[in-house]
């Protein structure tokens, strides 16, 4: 019988989603075992334990089955972890409100940036880039409704929406990079900017988010099965 605090998170480092449960988990201080995927060799491990997306993050505690997609994980941690970091806020709109947003990140922000690296054309970057600066322009509104003047979307401190969107940091800097583009820019969204500093310096992300070598290498991986980028 397995240990009821034992905690494993199948991942792999260049995974945003991976990090989300990482930064959760380092948020509330808990110790779990990091197995590493290789995403372009499935393991068995992975197969059995996600066989309806066999997709990275998995979470293993104790001997329950195993836990898939991220947005699921952090709530299960916050659930069963209320009293370490709670994360989602306690009032049931407000929590209705979270997870609208968090549903908006995962389902039509960040599936921007890989519609992106698979367009060709100029023009239809072009386009891209314009759908982007309108979803920061409501993220940035929903940032100042959440926050009420603070720092994070949790206000004093970070949330469940800072874990959400915060995970895909590294991500925007890299893409922003590649494209000559910024995703959280002074004049267009001035408090998600400043929100953008302030979160990746955070430590409990800072340890976990994936250097700048990791997401190259993971780009040249992705570019080699799909289109290039540029
Ligand atoms: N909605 C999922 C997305 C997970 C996901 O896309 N994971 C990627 C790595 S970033 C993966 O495992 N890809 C393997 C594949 O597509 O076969 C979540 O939030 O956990």
């Amino acid at each position: 019988m397995a240990n009821e605090n034992e905690i494993k998170l199948i991942g792999t480092p260049a995974s945003p989603f991976v990090n989300r449960v990482q930064f959760a988990l380092n948020l509330k201080s808990l110790n779990y075992e990091y197995i590493v995927e290789n995403l372009g060799q499935k393991s068995e491990l992975l197969i059995t334990s996600n066989p309806v997306h066999k997709k990275v993050p998995v979470l293993l505690h104790a001997d329950k089955p195993p836990i898939c997609e991220s947005q699921v994980i952090v709530e299960y941690l916050d659930e069963i972890h209320p009293d370490l970091f709670q994360l989602l806020p306690s009032a049931p709109l407000d929590r209705a409100t979270c997870r609208f947003w968090a549903t908006y990140i995962d389902s039509k922000f960040f599936p921007l940036y890989e519609e992106l690296r698979q367009t060709m054309n100029k023009e239809g970057q072009e386009a891209i880039k314009e759908e982007m600066i309108t979803a920061t322009q409501l993220l940035e509104e929903a940032f100042i409704k959440s926050s009420n003047g603070k720092v994070y979307f949790g206000g004093d401190k970070i949330g469940y929406l800072d874990v959400v969107l915060g995970c895909f940091i590294n991500w925007t800097k890299h893409v922003d990079e590649l494209y000559d583009f910024k995703t959280f820019d002074e004049c267009r969204t001035p408090q998600l900017t400043k929100w953008a500093n302030n979160i990746s310096s955070h430590e409990a992300l800072k340890s976990v988010a994936p250097a700048k070598e990791t997401l190259t290498n993971f780009f040249v991986m992705l570019n080699f099965f799909k289109p290039p980028y540029k």
